[in-house]
């Protein structure tokens, strides 16, 4: 059969595998350096918009519960590198197939350079193709990105069949004893010069990849200062509100840098200012292109304080943050384009493909419906949209586009937008929750001759607001929370509540009643298809 084991299909593939960690790595390198694509993330974007959504809901879940075993701080940030490591060990895995496949043809003929380019290229030509399909975030031109992917794939083929080469290459029968010898020296000398030279490859491009494409100056000292936001030279308009958070309730007001992401890109789409336009067309009487400025500059803007939540953040989950978000009122640029008698609805369209359908009559009704071009008083940064993306009062972030490139005037519904034919809920209204941030046993609070712990937390319901925040111990009786005044009637509620301390072990529940007097669901239910619900508990050893 083989000659060898090292020609084998198995070691075909450990040389596939071998020999993917440099090209990986000089992809990777050229990506930052030349803004090439970088292919295993323009094919993990692209299975997440083909593949049916109960098997990436499965995968989200799946990285979601390593998150929450590993007990990382950050989930949108950790799943984002978890996306973006299977990425590569998916692409690792083909080139190991790619390899056993390289190595079992081999057998078969002498044209092993041409069969090694073959197979590369079977392998780095769709990949090429999906980069010009689906890249929105690579600097270098499609086609360049393209010849770069296909060339890079085709070199590591070639490279595979000549190790085969090596590999397979025996004395011939008969040949005397210290000449045999002199073939396996060969070999083994070889295998460490590969060895050496893919290692020194794989670190050096990876390394220099890494390193440049991290902001200078180098770790630890402080960034360049970054513009100043809103936020910088501005109290906050609940600032006088006599109740303080407890100690440990989570930050009223996120940091731009601490918003949670989520959306279906590996990378986010780099739209340049210079060459974006909101294209507004369809059933209107007046088409529009308007540029960033057109946007900032021709309308009143409208300024608002807003709590965002992914329809997949887990009661007591960190994929919900909140910002002051600054744009112009949806309603003011629909006005400006005369939107036909017929043209009902409005469908929005993102840079990746993501999509977004609403009637007209409730941008009408609703001036708060916004595009918004800034936050905390600056440019949207890329990961969250820049230049422009839409806000809507309570539903939950799956229904709000980022990265907008148009809105088509239309008179047919089609269906309600990117994750509704994923199988997600179709209005995504927000359901209320309430969380227990903190029961702060280090921080005792004296009140004459009682001692106090603070607990505290946040409650949301959308547009809807708070009414009422209750908390029990231990499934006793529910007292109120005190709570503060929200930054907005669109942001959540921080409340606290001072327990009358008592040495043991204890567990606290939180509810909340919204704004129009409904009462949070207290049965547990999953984030998929329409949100989580449930109460939140936290136990506490005082
Ligand atoms: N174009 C586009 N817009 C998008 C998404 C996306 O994948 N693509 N994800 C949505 C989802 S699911 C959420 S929760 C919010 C998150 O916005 P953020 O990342 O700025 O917090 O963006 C929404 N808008
Ligand atoms: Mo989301």
């Amino acid at each position: 059969m083989y000659r060898n084991l090292r020609s084998t299909p198995l070691a075909g593939a450990l040389v596939g595998g071998l020999l993917a960690a440099p090209l990986l790595a000089v992809l990777y390198l050229a990506a930052v350096v030349a803004g090439t694509t970088f292919p295993p993330f323009d094919l993990f974007d692209w299975l997440a918009r083909v593949l049916p959504g109960s098997l990436i809901r499965a995968g989200i879940n799946f990285i979601v519960s390593i998150i929450a075993a590993l007990n990382l701080e950050d989930t949108s940030r950790s799943a984002k590198t978890a996306e973006q490591v299977l990425a590569v060990v998916l692409v690792a895995a083909i080139l190991m197939f790619a390899g056993a496949v390289l190595f079992a043809l081999l057998r078969y003929g002498r044209r092993e350079r041409l069969a090694g380019a073959v197979v590369g290229l079977v392998v780095g030509l769709p990949l090429a193709l999906l980069g010009i399909i689906i890249n929105t975030s690579a600097a270098a031109l499609p086609p360049i990105s393209a010849i770069w992917t296909a060339t890079a794939f085709l070199a590591w083929g070639v490279a595979g069949a000549w190790v085969y080469r090596w590999l397979a290459a025996a004395p011939p029968p008969g040949t005397p004893e210290p000449a045999a010898a002199v073939y396996a020296l060969d070999r083994r000398r070889f295998l460490v010069q590969l060895g050496g030279a893919t290692a020194t490859i794989t670190v050096v491009g990876a390394g220099l990849g890494a390193l440049l494409s991290r902001p200078l100056p180098a770790d630890g000292e402080p960034q360049a200062a970054a513009a100043p936001g809103w936020s910088d030279s501005h109290a906050l308009p609940n600032a006088d509100d006599p109740l303080k958070p407890a100690p440990g309730t989570r930050p009223e007001f996120t940091p731009v840098r601490d918003h949670y992401r989520i959306d279906v890109n590996a990378l986010p789409p780099a739209l340049d200012e210079a060459d974006w336009t909101l294209s507004v067309f369809g059933l209107v009487d007046n088409p529009l292109e308007l540029t960033l400025d057109d946007l900032r500059a021709g309308f009143e803007p409208l300024h608002q304080f807003i709590t965002l939540s992914c329809i997949s953040n887990p009661v007591g989950g960190d994929l919900i943050s909140t910002q002051r978000w600054t744009g112009v009122p949806l309603r003011a640029v629909l006005d400006r384009a005369a939107p036909l008698i017929n043209g009902g609805y409005a469908l929005i369209r993102s840079a990746d493909g993501f999509d977004e359908i609403l009637p007209i009559t409730d941008a009408r009704r609703d001036e708060r419906i916004m595009l918004a071009y800034a936050w905390d008083g600056l440019p949207l940064p890329t990961e969250h949209g820049f230049p422009l993306r839409i806000y809507i009062p309570n539903l939950y972030g799956m229904k709000q586009p980022k990265w907008i490139v148009s809105i088509e005037v239309t008179d047919r519904y089609e269906d309600g937008g990117y994750w509704v034919r994923k199988g997600w809920d179709e209005v995504a209204r927000v359901k209320s929750t309430s969380v227990i941030d903190t029961v702060a046993a280090g921080d005792l609070v004296q009140d004459g001759d009682r001692t106090l712990v603070p607990v505290g937390g946040i409650a949301y319901a959308g547009s809807r607001g708070i009414r009422a925040v209750e908390v029990r111990v231990n499934e006793g009786e529910w007292f109120p929370a005190q709570l503060r005044a929200p930054l907005s009637e669109t942001t959540w509620v921080i409340w606290r509540y001072d327990w009358p301390f008592q040495a043991g072990e204890y567990r606290f529940e939180v509810r909340c009643i919204d704004g129009g007097g409904a009462a949070q669901r207290e049965e547990r239910h999953d984030v998929y298809p329409s949100g989580a619900t449930g109460l939140h508990m936290r136990r506490a050893n005082l």
